[in-house]
């Protein structure tokens, strides 16, 4: 290259940048490079050339050969980066006919999906749905319930005092005799919620857990609807053909009190590991109403009877999904929650 060597690369250099302007695609670009910059290209030959010049003009060509040499990197690097942002816009054009795609969402906790089940089961029955405090009275705890002053249940042991008269309740009854000090007779309610007792955490318990309890109260209220309304209930809850059996038992609230069984929803009370072969599982406690609770609440207990009952929605959400540990509700682990 001689005094036409900066003339000449400058020819090279036009010709590239126009070449460069066109291309469209990261394909191209790349020939361009090759063509121009590549081991056999363009600029390959100017530089092998240089040493058959004459002395005194290989400066200058040398120069002029560098100069073009950055130049075209320039160039080629350029026209790489705005068809990478082309295409990248091509990319995310919008296209309104592709369907949406789905955020994650999450969705209702299995123990809170149980206490929807259970309540529109009961809803179908004339039951209202009734919340109230966690931190109760102990009036509302244990002294309106009939459960006198020395009984275990009140000792430190079994409920989470937060004064000497407040405590975290440990039932949900609570709330029916809230509802009963607000309204006469008749009252159908259940009332669904969060109750704690201080407990060793194990596969079956936890010092927070979720009850279900219901009361019925009128004139002429008997036991029989108490079974009826259980029989239907289980029923909806489990299978057509579910049995439910009462055991004589004891609370202070309900006299006569039992504790309902089920037959086994895994089994269908045939017997299997789920029931340890006997065909029936505990699905919680009931009983009619005592009448110093009435008396409590002021009711006229000559006039009214009532049935109540309680189960642990825990335990019904285990037997009906075939859950065998109570701590997997509150780990907060998605790859159990995500299968109900
Ligand atoms: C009022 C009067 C009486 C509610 C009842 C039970 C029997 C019972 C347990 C079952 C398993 C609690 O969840 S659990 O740990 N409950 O056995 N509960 S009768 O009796 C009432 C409620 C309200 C005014």
């Amino acid at each position: 290259m001689a005094p036409e060597a900066a003339e000449q690369a400058e020819q090279i250099a036009n010709e590239a940048r126009a070449l460069l302007f066109r291309a469209s695609s990261a394909d191209q670009v790349e020939e361009m490079r090759v063509r121009y910059l590549g081991r056999k290209g363009v600029l390959s030959r100017i530089f092998a050339s240089i040493p058959r010049l004459p002395p005194e003009q290989r400066p200058a060509a040398g120069q002029a050969a560098n100069r073009l040499k950055r130049q075209l990197t320039a160039m080629v690097q350029e026209a790489g980066r705005r068809v990478k942002q082309r295409e990248g816009a091509r990319l995310f054009t919008f296209d309104p006919t592709l369907p949406g795609r789905r955020p994650p969402m999450g969705h209702v906790h299995p123990l809170a999906q149980t206490i929807e089940e259970v309540s529109d089961i009961f809803r179908s029955l004339g039951f209202t749905v009734a919340e109230g405090p966690e931190v109760e009275l102990d009036w509302y705890n244990f002294e309106a319930l009939n459960i006198p002053p020395e009984h275990p249940s009140r000792d430190d042991f079994d409920t989470f005092y937060v004064t000497d008269r407040m405590l975290l309740r440990s039932q949900t009854s609570t709330v029916q005799i809230r509802t009963m000090e607000s309204q006469p007779p008749p009252v159908r309610v259940i009332a669904p919620g969060r109750c704690f007792r201080p407990d060793t955490e194990d596969a079956r318990h936890g010092s927070m857990f979720h009850q279900v309890e219901g009361l019925m109260v009128d004139e002429g209220v008997s036991f029989g609807d108490l079974k009826a309304v259980l029989h239907i209930f289980a029923r909806e809850l489990f299978a057509d053909d579910v049995q439910v059996r009462f055991r004589p038992s004891f609370f202070p609230f309900t006299e006569p009190s039992a504790e309902v069984d089920c037959t086994c929803p895994a089994c269908r009370g045939s017997g299997c590991r789920t029931c340890s072969y006997s065909g029936w599982l505990e699905l919680g406690g009931a009983g009619m109403v005592d009448p110093n609770v009435f008396k409590a609440v002021g009711y006229d207990a000559e006039r009214y009877t009532g049935f109540a009952f309680g189960m642990g929605i825990e335990r019904i959400a285990m037997l009906k999904y075939g859950i065998e540990d109570f701590r997997l509700f509150y780990q907060g682990d998605v790859r159990f929650l995500r299968q109900f």
